[in-house]
């Protein structure tokens, strides 16, 4: 089985799970793709075979957290900064698991009132970030260039972008017209919504665990 390893505090201790069930027998013959430096280095310390989607360009499970889950099961993801590679993963997962708390349920996309990533080439990113913000004037948006909290300096990301952390203040409508608007962007990478890709959402909370799927 080939199972994408999911980034962020959450999807770590899946990945950590993984590699205690291989190491127990329990779990055989599967290779993992991960979706970040962070979680390859992670993966690779603990033993578990790995590849890549040049190898193995469909995955038969991913696993990963999200930062916002709305009732249709839209994500937004990428506050950890690893939203491409994830995007890339998970769109070619015949399965993908999204594992977060309760406090990540939203009632629409960007409700959570945290940043809305976007992944932007660095040239001329502030060029990028006006555009985005014009982009969703009507729901109240602003936007700021994502900073490496010790040095201040721009946070660089796996592949050598910068991250625009987008705020709304208000709902902003259609996900895929909001999608394709953004792409149409020259200088936009990729951004950090994920419409339609979730299969299942299990969210953990103080009364116990529930499954929400489409
Ligand atoms: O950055 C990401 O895409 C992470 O998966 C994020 O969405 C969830 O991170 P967390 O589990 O640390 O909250």
């Amino acid at each position: 089985m080939v199972v994408g390893l999911g980034t962020g505090s959450t999807a770590k201790h899946a990945v950590d799970r993984i590699a205690e069930l291989l190491r127990q027998g329990k779990l055989k013959d599967i290779v993992g793709v991960p979706t970040s430096t962070k979680t390859y280095d992670q993966a690779r310390s603990l033993g578990i075979p790995l590849s890549d989607l040049d190898s193995h360009p469909v995955v038969d499970l991913a696993i990963d957290g999200a930062d916002e889950v709305d009732a249709a099961l839209n994500l937004v993801k990428g506050r950890g900064g690893s939203l491409l590679r994830e995007k890339m993963v998970e769109s070619v997962s015949k399965k993908f698991i999204v594992i977060v708390d309760e406090s990540k349920l939203v009632k629409h996309v960007g409700g959570s009132g945290l940043a809305m990533p976007v992944e932007v080439i660095p040239f001329c990113w502030n060029h990028s970030l006006k555009r985005l913000v014009n982009l969703f004037a009507y729901a109240g948006c602003v936007g700021e260039l994502r900073k490496c909290a010790e040095n201040g300096k721009p946070s660089v990301t796996d592949n050598g972008n910068y991250v625009i952390d987008l705020y709304f203040e208000r709902d902003i409508g259609d996900l895929d017209e909001a999608s394709d608007a953004i792409l149409r962007l020259p200088g936009i990478v990729e951004h950090g919504m994920f419409i339609g890709l979730a299969s299942s959402v299990i969210v953990a909370s103080v009364s116990g665990i529930t499954i929400k799927t489409k």
